[in-house]
């Protein structure tokens, strides 16, 4: 991509007018008037207050009520445990950022805003993965015997978290490495330089192979069977077999088009960038897409409470400070 690169940084712009300097050192307001960074600081600022209220509450409504307790509903708290995670980590430093107008904690705010949102991003994913299989399992029961429980799903929220760790530490330890980008006041990987001592061409075939394509393979093929097996007479339940909810199913599939539609847009234009090395694009292009995915933290409470019955009697429970009936008189709930 044609811009002004230096020590750390690569600003989409050329230096033609001299005006450049570094998003470590000096505000950008030259890429944009002030008024638009404190556009972005506020926006961050409301996604904030919203994302971390909306999470915070779903971690309590499922921990609160014991009908909610499922080992399914181990993946969807962890899912908001990542949010959370990209709210306090990421968010933060975004916002100060903005605010600012550059990075002024220098490389240091810079990786804490890229690692946790990475990080947050791919443990979404791949809880995904684990979601898609388990309906996979549960619906199409290719073992007659099996049913998900506690055991797998904590099994799935450790998988997903060496995952992301795998995805999000690699470009503080010199493989690849974080870097402003768009206006300057968010952070992403290297996509703008071919920086052959960062060996950043094999990161950039890492993440899109390992960290991108194969999860949404993976899970392509685990809902196109979920579809397929669909049988009319799935719902009846067996002694060995687990209750069918096609409820479940919808929202999983809600889930990961929401996903796809926060992410791949950031994605697609890293990837395109990263391919044409000549294109001009103007610094709002990747902020745009970039605070898109940023968004994403508000979808997984709204697409609950909308597509999970159980969920929202629970949480309009716990609004009306009622107590949990099912905690009091202490009686098991079968899992949804
Ligand atoms: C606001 C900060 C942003 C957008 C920080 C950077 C995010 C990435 C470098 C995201 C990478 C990716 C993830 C986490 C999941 C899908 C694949 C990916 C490479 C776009
Ligand atoms: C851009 O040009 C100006 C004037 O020549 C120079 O002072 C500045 O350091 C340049 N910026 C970068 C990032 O190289």
């Amino acid at each position: 991509m044609s811009g002004t690169e230096g020590p750390g940084f690569f600003v989409p712009i050329s230096n033609e007018t001299g005006l450049v300097r570094s998003p470590f050192e000096y505000p950008q307001f030259y890429l944009a008037d002030p008024w638009v960074y404190y556009l972005l600081a506020g926006y961050i600022f409301l996604l904030m207050l919203a994302s971390f209220i909306l999470n915070a509450l779903t971690i309590h409504v499922t921990i609160e009520h014991q009908k909610l307790r499922t080992p399914l509903n181990y993946l969807l708290l962890n899912l908001s445990m990542a949010n959370i995670f990209m709210v306090v980590g990421g968010y933060s430093s975004t916002f100060y950022a903005a605010i600012k107008g550059y990075f002024a904690y220098g490389h240091a705010g810079c990786n804490t805003e890229a690692l946790f949102h990475v990080l947050s991003g791919q443990i979404t994913l791949w809880s995904l993965v684990v979601l898609s299989m388990e309906r996979f399992m549960v619906v199409c029961k290719p073992l007659k015997k099996f049913r998900f429980r506690r055991m797998h799903a904590c099994f799935g929220v450790g998988v997903a978290w060496m995952l992301a760790y795998a995805c999000a530490l690699p470009p503080l330890m010199e493989w690849s490495r974080y870097i402003p980008e768009g206006l300057q006041c968010s952070c992403g990987v290297d996509y703008y330089t071919m920086n052959v001592e960062l060996n950043n061409e094999s990161y950039m075939i890492y993440l899109s192979v390992i960290q991108f394509a194969v999860p949404l393979v993976i899970i392509f093929f685990c809902y196109a069977l979920v579809f397929i097996c669909k049988a009319p007479d799935a719902t009846e339940e067996s002694e060995t077999t687990q209750k069918v909810d096609p409820e479940v199913t919808r929202m999983v599939f809600a889930m990961i088009v929401a996903y796809v539609v926060f992410w791949l847009p950031y994605r697609g234009m890293g990837w395109y960038i990263f391919t044409h090395p000549e294109v001009t694009l103007s610094p709002y292009t990747m902020t745009i897409l970039s605070f898109l995915t940023k968004t994403s933290t508000l979808c997984n409470p709204v697409i609950y409470l909308r597509m999970n019955k159980s969920y929202r009697e629970c949480l309009f429970r716990t609004l009306q400070g009622e107590e949990d009936e099912k905690t009091k008189t202490g009686s098991s709930v079968s899992p949804q």
